[in-house]
């Protein structure tokens, strides 16, 4: 190789230098990590940062709500294991997408939220800024990390440790702060593309020690009654075969926590979904796969479990263990891992499940499918939840590649209940927290990620949350449908104020035509007042495959306070006996 001629040298001296700024390097270092799709609301200072971005090849949702969007980047998080992105404005619009953040958190999913902010030197002295917020501050309680990117060099750092920190270990919410000053910075190009990095290997499996994988052998081989519990985080793992392989070739009985539904199809013999309150009652050895003993499981507590039960639990975070019972076999590691221990040092046969167990657990389950069956076959008018429902399960087993949304009080419990899964990772609903508002964001992020179709079996109240969205759905024509269960009321519809005739709390328009919403959108509008009209409709707009809703109407009697979960309302002393004090 020649070196430059003194002239060449000179030459290139004047060449204007090729530059770069926060903005493209943000998304240069978010393309080189793979990250396709960002959700989001734009406005100061990041509007140019989604019109780059889109302009670079990452699909770019536009929402209309920062809380949707976060919600969406959830799920999206979920559906692939790889972290979501939402993208929000200073302040307010940060807030607003805090609830998507803190949500996924809880539901360890992996997200990020990048969030542009105001001048730091005028945020730092208070000084009054557009938009002014210590928004790194704000967001610290509410997400796995946060960090701020303070200088424009730093910019491959910051999404790299975001990244690295949403996805690895136990996933969740992180916070990404990018001042507005950072994203207008301007560096030479070819030094800015130094500061990039590609994450390598940006989960790393966790093999569980050979000790702790023998320990709980041992528990497993001597139970008389053991039990598998799924929970989300086994879902997430996509260690679908080798859970697959430990249910069916140890024979254990297994309950399916509600988005772990369809990881077996959930008429899969080994489900004991339908006898649960017997199985948690007894099972003498509980192995806890990716699901936590949080509220969800009550704890762990007798009477609902039996008191001398035993747990195995398999879970990537140390710090879950504990947290509510003893565990007596901890196996720390990543889902795939661990089942992949158990299976190469358990000698063939050494774990298995009595028939006598077995054949208990069936009976019951026989005895209450009866029961559910009789429920399921009764067509009342006005219609039921029941009725309703039976519809969309039926219209869902003849279309397994749909997802389904589910949020509400009944509408969950009881679609829940009903509404058979057969696929993995198909089903998203409220979560651990029960939050209300996830539907929309959660149906577009499916339909977005999978391009497969949608349904959301939303509670009117529910629905309400995110329902701007529709019009989201309708612009990038996504395949949605959603069925809303319009009972006229959080929860019930027949709620009466004792003092006056202003609404009662938990009253809403049972007149409501949410129908007549979407086609102001363009999409398809149907109203369902059988089950007959739900399933032709529903049938029609997935043959369609574009954007509809369905308003189901219910009776506005049905339903019960809080659903499944009337017993967590606090009773004082006016329980049932609210009295209108006297004008
Ligand atoms: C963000 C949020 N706000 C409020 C609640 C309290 N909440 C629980 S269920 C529910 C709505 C229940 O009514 P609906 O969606 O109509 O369902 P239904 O019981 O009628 O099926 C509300 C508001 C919540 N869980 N989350």
């Amino acid at each position: 190789m020649t070196a430059p001629s003194p002239q060449e040298t000179a030459a290139n001296a004047d060449a204007p230098a090729e530059l770069t700024d926060g903005y493209h390097l943000v998304v240069d270092a978010l393309k080189l990590n793979d990250v396709e799709t960002i959700y989001g609301v734009v406005g100061i200072p990041i509007t140019d940062l989604a019109r780059l971005a889109q302009a670079e090849g990452i699909r770019y949702i536009g929402f209309r709500h920062e809380s949707n969007a976060a919600h969406a980047a959830a799920a999206a998080g979920y559906l692939t294991k790889k972290p979501g992105i939402a993208l929000t404005v200073s302040a307010p619009g940060f807030l607003n997408g805090l609830v998507g953040l803190a949500n996924a958190t809880t539901n360890c999913f992996p997200m990020v939220q990048i969030s542009g902010s105001s001048e730091r030197h005028l945020v730092d002295l208070k000084q009054g800024d557009y938009e002014e917020m210590d928004q790194l501050a704000a967001a610290q309680p509410f997400c796995k990390a946060a960090y701020r990117i303070s200088r424009v060099e730093d910019v491959g750092r910051g999404i790299a440790r975001a990244l690295r920190t949403a996805v690895s270990g136990r996933p969740g919410g992180v916070y990404l702060d990018i001042p507005a000053a950072v994203l207008g910075s301007i560096m030479d190009k070819t030094e800015g593309a130094k500061t990039l990095s590609r994450l390598v290997d940006p989960a790393p499996r966790q093999l569980p020690a050979p000790t702790a994988v023998d320990r709980a052998i041992e528990l497993l081989a001597g139970a008389e009654r053991p039990l598998v519990v799924l929970g989300k985080g086994a879902a997430y793992a996509q260690a679908d075969d080798r859970i697959r392989e430990f249910v069916e070739s140890t024979g254990i009985p297994y309950v399916p926590m509600s988005m772990a539904k369809g990881l077996l199809p959930d008429d899969h013999p080994q489900s004991v979904a339908t006898a649960r309150s017997l199985a948690l009652r007894k099972a003498d050895v509980v192995m806890l796969v990716g699901a936590r003993l949080n509220w969800l499981l009550g704890h762990g507590e007798a009477p609902q479990w039996n008191p001398d039960a035993k747990f195995i639990q398999v879970d990537i975070e140390p710090r879950e263990l504990d947290s509510n019972q003893p565990i007596a076999a901890p196996l720390v590691g990543d889902i795939e891992s661990v089942l992949e221990a158990l299976a190469e040092r358990a000698k063939p046969g050494q774990i298995s499940a009595p028939a006598a167990w077995r054949e208990e657990l069936a009976a019951r389950s026989a005895q209450n499918v009866e029961k559910m069956a009789g429920r399921l076959a009764a067509d009342p008018h006005p219609m039921q939840f029941m009725g309703a429902l039976r519809a969309v399960r039926d219209v869902l087993h003849d279309n397994q590649h749909a997802y389904l949304v589910n949020e509400g009080a009944n509408a969950l419990d009881m679609a829940r209940n009903v509404i058979d899964m057969h696929v993995p990772r198909h089903r998203l609903d409220v979560g651990t927290w029960g939050v209300m508002g996830i539907g929309m964001g959660y149906a577009i992020a499916a339909a977005v990620e999978t391009g497969q179709p949608v349904i959301a079996v939303e509670g009117d109240s529910a629905f309400g949350f995110s329902g701007m969205e529709l019009e989201t759905i309708c612009r990038y024509r996504l395949p949605v449908t959603t069925v809303i269960m319009n009972n006229g009321g959080v929860y019930r519809g027949n709620d009466v104020n004792p003092l006056d005739d202003a609404p009662s709390p938990t009253t809403l328009m049972l007149s409501a035509r949410h129908d007549l919403m979407i086609e102001a959108f363009g999409g398809k509008g149907y109203r369902a007042t059988t089950p007959a009209e739900v399933t032709a409709a529903l049938t029609e707009s997935l043959a369609a495959g574009g954007p509809a809703l369905i308003d189901c109407a219910i009776d506005p009697g049905a339903g019960t306070e809080s659903g499944h979960i009337s017993h967590l309302n606090p009773k004082g002393i006016t329980v049932g006996n609210i009295v209108p004090s006297k004008k």
